[in-house]
């Protein structure tokens, strides 16, 4: 038994709900019996990829983080054969050897495109241990700087942005994620039909008159997508995207709903995934208290607190849903099998994803 890493668990959090060690948090609603209930959705094998192709946005307009998937060739003995471009062929070992070979390698954040977020990939500042100071935490009460760690800093990087090789999440990586294996029942929302594309935060009230309208039912361990057209307009921008106006368009769930936040909770779904950037609608600045002196601390992102660190909800971002809404509402359905593994790549914070429906 490892020694308990919370005195006390944040207002509004689940922690210890799967065990105080569970690296999972609510991925653990989806069974073997809830892939069954995802499996009795296949009715006439049509899949539908829910993947972006993985260099879109395009560039670092839409988030100066994250950088774009860079590939490079592999040599063989420090050169490539010029004849075969950029393969190279097992005839340098052996003349009667007949082998051409490509090999890439890729540098990409984790989390440009199509991604799920790990547990690992927000925390909070909260006094897990009850000593009345604050420290950074994530579900479950794993630290930063001891479960969740920073690379060391590099001196010779082999890009700026690579500073800080071989950062690790001791816990709660995205590889527990992968474990899981992330095949489910798929449950769609699609808000696109019901408000448009227009920039608008979406709160329960909104979200039970569209569930109601679609008669779409969200039941434990459903692994629950929302259509906002997001990734439509990004993709009509062909890698180049146009910020403002990308700003200007695409609704997202509201972060500061308190009803919305409970309604997640109390339906005990597994996952939410949306094909915006944030599955919330971030706001730009949060207001101050009217005392400019008095410090007003909370979350940027109040669904991403709520969900990865207080409720171990994983997100997925950035999916591609148009072609899956559309066809799922031609056919008057909602549910779908859902296929979507994370690499399983240990301690890593988040992870691109290719994720699959099937109907
Ligand atoms: C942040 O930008 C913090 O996260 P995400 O990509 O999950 O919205």
């Amino acid at each position: 038994m490892s020694k308990p890493r919370w005195k006390q668990a944040p207002p509004g959090s689940h922690w210890g709900e799967f065990g105080p060690d569970d690296q999972r948090g609510r991925m653990n609603y989806v069974t073997a019996s809830k892939v069954l209930e995802g499996v009795a959705e296949v009715r006439v094998g049509k899949t539908f990829c829910l993947s972006l192709p993985l260099d879109v946005p395009g560039g670092q307009a839409l988030n100066p983080r994250r950088m774009p998937p860079r590939r490079f060739s592999v040599l063989r003995d420090g050169k490539s054969d010029g004849q075969q471009g950029f393969c190279w062929s097992y005839q340098s070992e052996d003349a009667d050897l007949t082998d051409v070979v490509a090999d890439d390698v890729l540098l990409m954040s984790l989390q440009y495109s199509t991604q799920w977020d790990s547990l690992a990939h927000v925390g909070s500042h909260f006094d897990a241990d009850g000593d009345g100071v604050a420290e950074a935490v994530f579900y479950n009460g794993y630290r930063a700087g001891e479960h969740v760690r920073a690379g060391q800093e590099d001196l010779d990087p082999i890009a700026p942005w690579a500073r800080y090789p071989d950062p690790h999440a001791d816990a709660l990586g995205i590889e527990h994620l992968a474990a899981h294996g992330a095949q489910g029942r798929g449950v769609m929302i699609d808000i696109a039909h019901h408000l448009g594309r227009k920039r608008q935060a979406v709160g329960y009230d909104d979200l039970m008159r569209i569930l109601d309208a679609d008669q779409v039912t969200v039941e434990q361990g459903d692994m629950v997508c929302l259509h906002t057209g997001f990734a439509d307009t990004l993709l009509a921008m062909n890698r180049c995207p146009d910020v403002a106006h990308l700003h200007a368009t695409g609704s997202g769930l509201d972060g500061h709903d308190a009803k919305l936040l409970n309604w997640i909770t109390d339906t005990r779904l597994a996952c939410l995934l949306a094909d915006n950037p944030a599955v919330e609608l971030v706001t730009p600045k949060l207001g101050r208290a009217n005392n400019p002196n008095q410090r007003l601390r909370q979350p940027r992102l109040p669904l991403h607190e709520h969900c990865l660190f207080k409720n171990g909800v994983h997100l997925g971002e950035l999916w591609y849903l148009t072609e899956l809404a559309a066809w799922l509402r031609q056919h008057h359905r909602s549910r779908f099998l859902l296929t979507a593994p994370p690499l399983r790549l240990p301690g890593a914070v988040g992870s691109p994803a290719t994720p699959i429906a099937t109907v």
